[in-house]
């Protein structure tokens, strides 16, 4: 079958979408690092929402800093590729035009900075997932033993990670005598902004003060809040799609209706009209973070692996479950009490809107999938507010109960026998802990000891092991349906 192009754009069924603007006067304004599902169904529909608008500044080049996969699915369809927004039975279908391409950034690294400094160049946008942020996720300092941050802090002429990319094009601006872009991190971490600029700075000052210094007075790195639930594309839904469209498309993305961005008011020079575009520009991002993070993430991150344990492999399945389902509410009982809300927030419709969108059963999002990299987000979905609460003597039955469930998924096995891959950067430091343990306790004990998961004040905190290790001892007991059961129960 043919590949979806431009040339075909015109004989797509009618109610398809479609760039209705010149593309071929589309400039480049933007360079995406990875371009991964999430970036194609939300910050690449608001560029081509600019464009469609008229300023055609806001083309986006796209770059991967690992896989030729997303090259190989985009670059044959002229950057092109179709938005399927799922809600139950209904279906959209929009082409996004925004794509200006892929550059696989191992192939050539200079090619991808020398984009980075083009004078046309406003805006580096990046979701690089959290370990490509390379620091600490407990303490937040750039991880100077990551091999590739020493080799990018010994070299910068053939960067290879996202810090290093960019204090690399930063140079070459300072160099040209451009101002710096604006750096948007859309990564699911408190704070992304000002963990970019850490890892930004903190790699130009070993190499170059001086630039260290401009970048600080002239660079912007505004912390941002990205909403939208995105499953990864499955083989199926491309065969689906093609079936309709009648061109084959390989970069096709999944999303619910639902797409929120919220983005610190801070910027280096030009940008589009978010305000008009339906961003939130905002001078505080802290309480939408946590929120988003907090609420949704959390409860992503406990039913991921409570569900995949017990053998749900979707979230809308997880939560038909009723002991699932009360066990969100608990756990979002528990985690509110943390959040100071933003203004317009009201967090119990927000919470009845978030579980009617975990429950869209046309997504089909693998709880596998979110519990991916588990020691990266553990921190800030669960552990933070974990350990709020406790600072004002409040309980964290349900929290720990999340906790919990990850260390059972780090062992490797389903609740039914099945092995399953643990995809973390740090699975195997987890299973050397849980191997060198010899009772369940011990098992919690040493992966307490994890202190780039773990802060030390509440790994050492009787309540919080406490918990822990009661919800543990309890998931091997009675199984992760029973024990949220009996959890949400206690908590009413
Ligand atoms: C999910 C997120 O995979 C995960 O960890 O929790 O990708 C989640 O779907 C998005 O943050 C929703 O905005």
């Amino acid at each position: 079958m043919t590949r979806l192009r431009e040339q075909g754009l015109s004989e797509l069924p009618a109610d398809v979408e479609r760039p209705a603007y010149d593309r071929g006067q589309v400039r480049t304004g933007v360079v995406h690092l990875g371009v991964g599902a999430f970036h194609r169904a939300h910050q690449a529909v608001v560029f081509d929402n600019a464009l469609r608008a008229g300023d055609l500044r806001w083309g986006v080049l796209g770059a991967s800093l690992r896989s030729p996969a997303v090259a190989e699915q985009l670059n044959p369809q002229d950057g092109l590729y179709t938005l399927v927004i799922r809600d139950g039975a209904e279906e959209r279908l929009r082409v996004i035009g925004a794509g200006r391409g892929v550059l696989i950034a191992p192939e050539d690294p200079a090619a991808l900075v020398a984009a980075m400094a083009d004078a046309e160049v406003h805006i580096v946008t990046l979701t690089v997932t959290e370990k490509g942020y390379c620091l600490d996720p407990a303490s937040g300092a750039l991880r100077l033993d990551d091999p590739d941050i020493a080799a990018d802090l010994a070299d910068l002429a053939r960067p290879r990670t996202a810090p290093g990319f960019i204090v690399a094009a930063l140079a070459a601006r300072r160099a040209a005598g451009l101002a710096p872009f604006t750096v948007i991190s859309c990564d699911n971490l408190p704070h992304n902004g000002s963990r970019i600029r850490q890892a930004v700075l903190a790699m130009a000052g070993r190499r170059d003060p001086d630039l260290a210094a401009w970048i600080e007075a002239h660079g912007a790195f505004p912390q941002t809040m990205v909403d939208r639930i995105v499953p990864a594309t499955t083989a199926q839904d491309i065969a689906r799609l093609s079936d309709r469209l009648g061109v084959e498309d390989r970069g096709m993305v999944k999303a619910e209706p639902f797409t929120q961005w919220v983005i610190e008011d801070r910027f280096a020079g030009q940008r589009p009209d978010f305000a008009a575009l339906g961003v939130q520009l905002t001078a505080a991002v802290a309480p939408w973070e946590d929120a988003k993070l907090r609420l949704l993430n959390g409860a992503h991150s406990a039913i991921a692996y409570l569900g995949a344990l017990s053998g749900y492999e979707h979230v809308h399945e997880a939560l038909a479950v009723p002991g699932f389902a009360a066990f969100v509410e608990a756990l979002w009982d528990e985690a509110q009490t943390t959040l100071k809300p933003p203004p317009g927030l009201d967090l119990a419709a927000y919470r009845r809107d978030l579980m009617a969108r975990f429950r869209n059963p046309a997504l089909m999002h693998r709880t596998r999938q979110i519990a991916m990299d588990g020691s990266q987000k553990l921190p800030q979905r669960l552990l933070a507010a974990a350990a709020e609460r406790l600072a004002r003597g409040e309980g964290v039955a349900a929290l720990a109960l999340g906790v919990a469930a990850w260390m059972r998924w780090q062992s490797g096995r389903t609740e039914a026998g099945e092995a399953v891959v643990v995809d973390d950067p740090l699975a195997g430091r987890t299973a050397a802990l849980l191997a060198s343990a010899g009772s369940d306790e011990a098992r919690v004990a040493a992966l307490l000891t994890l202190d780039a998961v773990f802060p030390p004040g509440l790994a050492a905190d009787p309540r919080f092991v406490a918990a822990v290790t009661e919800a543990y001892l309890a998931l091997g007991r009675h199984g992760a349906v029973e024990t949220a059961r009996r959890l949400a129960e206690t908590a009413r």
